[in-house]
C-alpha cells in the first residue's frame, strides 16, 4: 500500500460508494414497504366502506320483501307461487344490484309436528317415513326422531335424546342414519337430488302448504312416484289450490290420512338479500314470521 498508486483512495471511494448504495437500498425498501402499507391501508378502508354500504343495501332487500308479504297478507288467504312474494325485484337503481328471493317454510314437512302434545302425529310420521325411504335413510330414523323429541324417556331411543322440539335443522344429524350426505343431499347442479334440509323445516304451523311443496314432499304425503305429479303439477302451474276438495280430481285421493296437515297458506318465510358490488357481495338471509297484523324477523344472518 502506497501513497503513490493512489489505491488507499480508491478503496476509501469504493467503500463509500459501496456504503451509499447500501443506504440507498436500505432507504428504497422503506419507501417500498411504505407504499405497500398505504396501499394496503387504502384498500381496507375501500372494501370496508363498500361492504358496509352492500350491507345497508341488502337490509334495504329484506325491508323490501318483507313489505311485499304484508301487502300479500291484505289481498288474498291463499299462499302460492303465483303471488306477488314469489317474484320480487327490490326497486335499487345502478350501480346498486340487489336480488332478493322469498321462500316458502311452509311448502316443507315441519319435524317439529311430529310429537304434538307428547303425542305421536301419525299422518306426519307415516309422511316422513315414505320420504325417508324415497331417499334411502333407514326408516328406524323416523323412531328415533320422536324419542329424540318427546318429552318423556320411556322409548328404545332415548339415549341422548333432547326431549324436546328440535330449534336448528341441523340437529337432525345427532340421530343415527341421518348422514350429511342425506341431510345435504346428493350431487351438483342439475343432477342434484334434494336431502333433508332441502324438504323439512323447524319452523311453521305444522301444516304443509300443498301449493309450494316441493315435488318430493307432494309424493311422501300422498304416497307417490314422481310419474305421478303430471296432472297436479299443470293445476298447481296455473292456480292457487283453496281446498282439499280439488285435490281427488288430480290423482292425490288419500286425504282420511293425510288431510290434517295439508294447509293452503303460510305463515313463516325464508328471505335471501343479495347486493352486489364490484369486487364483493353481501348477503342478508332471515326467517321471517306473518301474521295478520306485522312481520316479525325470527333469525337473522349476514355473509
Ligand atoms: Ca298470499
Ligand atoms: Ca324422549
Amino acid at each position: 500500500m502506497t501513497p503513490r498508486d493512489g489505491r488507499p483512495e480508491a478503496r476509501e471511494r469504493g467503500a463509500i460508494l459501496i456504503v451509499v448504495l447500501m443506504v440507498l437500498i436500505i432507504m428504497s425498501l422503506i419507501v417500498m414497504q411504505f407504499s405497500f402499507s398505504m396501499t394496503v391501508n387504502r384498500m381496507t378502508a375501500i372494501n370496508m366502506t363498500e361492504s358496509a354500504q352492500l350491507r345497508y343495501l341488502a337490509e334495504g332487500g329484506l325491508e323490501y320483501a318483507k313489505n311485499v308479504l304484508r301487502v300479500d297478507r291484505q289481498r288474498n288467504d291463499t299462499d302460492s307461487l303465483h303471488d306477488s312474494w314469489n317474484e320480487i325485484r327490490p326497486p335499487f337503481e345502478p350501480p346498486f344490484k340487489v336480488e332478493a328471493k322469498v321462500y316458502d317454510e311452509c311448502g316443507k314437512l315441519n319435524v317439529n309436528a311430529l310429537v304434538q302434545g307428547g303425542n305421536v302425529n301419525i299422518p306426519m310420521k307415516n309422511t316422513l317415513e315414505r320420504l325417508f325411504l324415497d331417499l334411502d335413510i333407514n326408516i328406524e330414523a323416523v323412531h328415533r326422531l320422536v324419542d329424540y323429541m318427546d318429552p318423556d324417556s320411556d322409548g328404545e331411543f332415548e339415549d341422548g335424546a333432547k326431549n324436546a322440539p328440535l330449534t336448528n335443522l341441523t340437529e337432525l344429524m345427532e340421530i343415527e342414519y341421518i348422514t350429511p350426505e342425506a341431510f345435504f343431499g346428493r350431487g351438483e347442479g342439475e343432477d342434484r337430488e334434494p336431502g333433508l334440509a332441502d324438504l323439512l323445516t323447524v319452523h311453521g304451523s305444522g301444516k304443509v302448504n300443498i301449493n309450494t311443496a316441493p315435488p318430493k314432499v307432494v309424493m311422501a304425503l300422498f304416497g307417490k312416484n314422481e310419474s305421478e305429479l303430471g296432472a297436479f303439477e299443470d293445476y298447481r302451474e296455473r292456480n292457487a289450490i283453496k281446498s282439499l276438495e280439488e285435490l281427488p280430481p288430480l290423482g292425490m285421493t288419500n286425504l282420511d290420512e293425510v288431510g290434517s296437515i295439508i294447509g293452503f297458506s303460510s305463515n313463516t318465510f325464508r328471505v335471501v338479500s343479495r347486493a352486489k358490488g364490484d369486487r364483493l357481495s353481501r348477503t342478508v338471509e332471515a326467517v321471517v314470521i306473518r301474521s295478520p297484523r306485522k312481520i316479525r324477523v325470527l333469525e337473522r344472518r349476514c355473509y
